[in-house]
């Protein structure tokens, strides 16, 4: 009943979304067949976009139609101080997955990177989208923003306009606004002590409301999936303390990680290249901070499922978290005493690199800190040093 309910909202929605001007010719799906994937490989897709999200697995049909849809959404994108990975993790043009092909269908108004215009017009096709799609378009950012006093440090076009400048016009007039990347959602790594440029995330730049999509890089589903999650619902999903939609954020790395047995049963890799880490053990004591990180890497990994950090070898780094850069290094040690923020408000701190995790595990509840502290308590196994 309750996902009948939910159904029938999305539905609504959808048929509203379907009323919207077609932006582009052709559909989804043919595009897919002409990239040699079938109708079955993209019903497939959107089962797992389904899971991701968190709906049950017989929406993959619902999916499917919403990710049809696409091309009726305007989108801005802007640049602002960042490597641009946010949109490489998108646009991976080797082999390109639904996702990017998804991307490449959504009405992309105006994106620095793969537009072809420059200059002039590029300004005038960015005032022009504003102006046409008021009330409609969805803006992404991606990148810090250098801000106050410091706006002039980041400047756009040949009109010089800062970037702070574009942000606010631009998100005046949106109807859902996307931190796109850690730097949008926390300021990233141009923020990082001493934060020279006064870069501020997106969030201090407007006082719209703003859904960050953190990491550095996000992965290609969180981000196809918050366009999938505003044209299934139109609203804003449920969001952390830190504006993060709970349907990706909402779990620790840790708490999904492949190497989650060796953690409980004491094996750690003691160094990089040890007897431990040919045994796949766990990061943590080369630095790994999965337990203080929330994201979905652990679960749905990069470049289709492919991998991911940890499976790689090296520990996480935290790239989801506010001010990662400060308060998660270095990154090959553990955190110990050192104070970083936590999801749950204020700052927090890991007890010692000898009384693993209980820190932040104990404020989920007893059940979880105790198993946490019998694998903590236990002795690393011999031959991992
Ligand atoms: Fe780079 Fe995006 Fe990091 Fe930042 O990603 S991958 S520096 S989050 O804004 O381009
Ligand atoms: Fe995985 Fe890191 Fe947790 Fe170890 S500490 S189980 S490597 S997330
Ligand atoms: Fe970033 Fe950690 Fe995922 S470093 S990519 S949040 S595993």
């Amino acid at each position: 009943m309750v996902n009948d309910d939910i159904l029938a909202k999305i539905n609504a929605r959808l048929e509203t979304v379907t009323k919207l001007p077609k932006m582009k010719d052709g559909s989804i799906v043919k595009l897919l067949e002409e990239k040699g994937i079938s109708r079955r490989d993209f019903l497939k897709w959107a089962g797992t976009m389904a899971a991701i999200m968190g709906l049950p697995a017989t929406f993959a049909p619902t999916i499917a139609k919403a990710a049809e849809l696409a091309d009726r959404l305007p989108v801005i994108w802007l640049h602002m101080a960042e490597c641009t990975g946010c949109s490489e993790s998108l646009l991976r043009t080797d082999t390109p997955t639904v996702d990017s092909l998804i991307f490449d269908y959504i009405s992309l108004e105006y994106h620095e990177t793969i537009m072809a215009a420059s200059g002039w017009q590029a300004e005038e096709n960015l005032e022009g989208a504003i102006e046409k799609y008021k009330g409609q378009y969805i803006l992404m950012v991606e990148g810090g923003i250098p801000a106050g006093s410091s706006e002039f440090f980041l400047t756009v076009g040949p009109h010089g306009t800062t970037g702070a400048q574009h942000c606010r016009v631009a998100s005046e007039n949106a109807a859902a606004i996307f931190a796109i990347g850690t730097c949008s959602s926390f300021g990233g790594i141009q923020a990082a002590a001493p934060n020279p440029t006064n870069a501020q995330p997106l969030s201090k730049i407007t006082n719209k409301p703003v859904i960050n999509v953190p990491g550095c890089p996000p992965s290609e589903k969180n981000i196809v999936g918050n366009v999938l999650n505003y044209i299934l619902f139109g609203t804003l999903p449920s969001l952390d303390a830190f504006n993060r939609p709970k349907w990706a954020y909402g779990l620790r790395i840790h708490d999904l990680c492949e190497r989650r047995g060796h953690f409980d049963a004491g094996e750690f890799v003691q160094h990089f290249g040890d007897e431990g880490a040919k045994n796949g053990y766990c990061l943590y004591k080369v630095g790994c901070k999965g337990p203080y990180t929330f994201n979905n890497c652990s679960r749905e990994r990069f470049n289709s499922h492919t991998s991911w950090p940890v499976q790689a070898g090296h520990g996480c780094i935290g790239c989801s978290e506010p001010d990662f850069w400060d308060t998660m290094g270095p990154f090959e040690e553990p955190l110990a005493d050192r104070l970083y923020h936590t999801a749950f408000g204020g700052l927090g701190a890991d007890a010692t690199a000898d009384k693993i995790g209980i820190g932040v595990l104990a404020v989920t509840g007893v059940a979880i800190a105790a198993h946490a502290a019998i694998g903590a308590l236990k002795k690393d196994k011999k031959g991992d040093e």
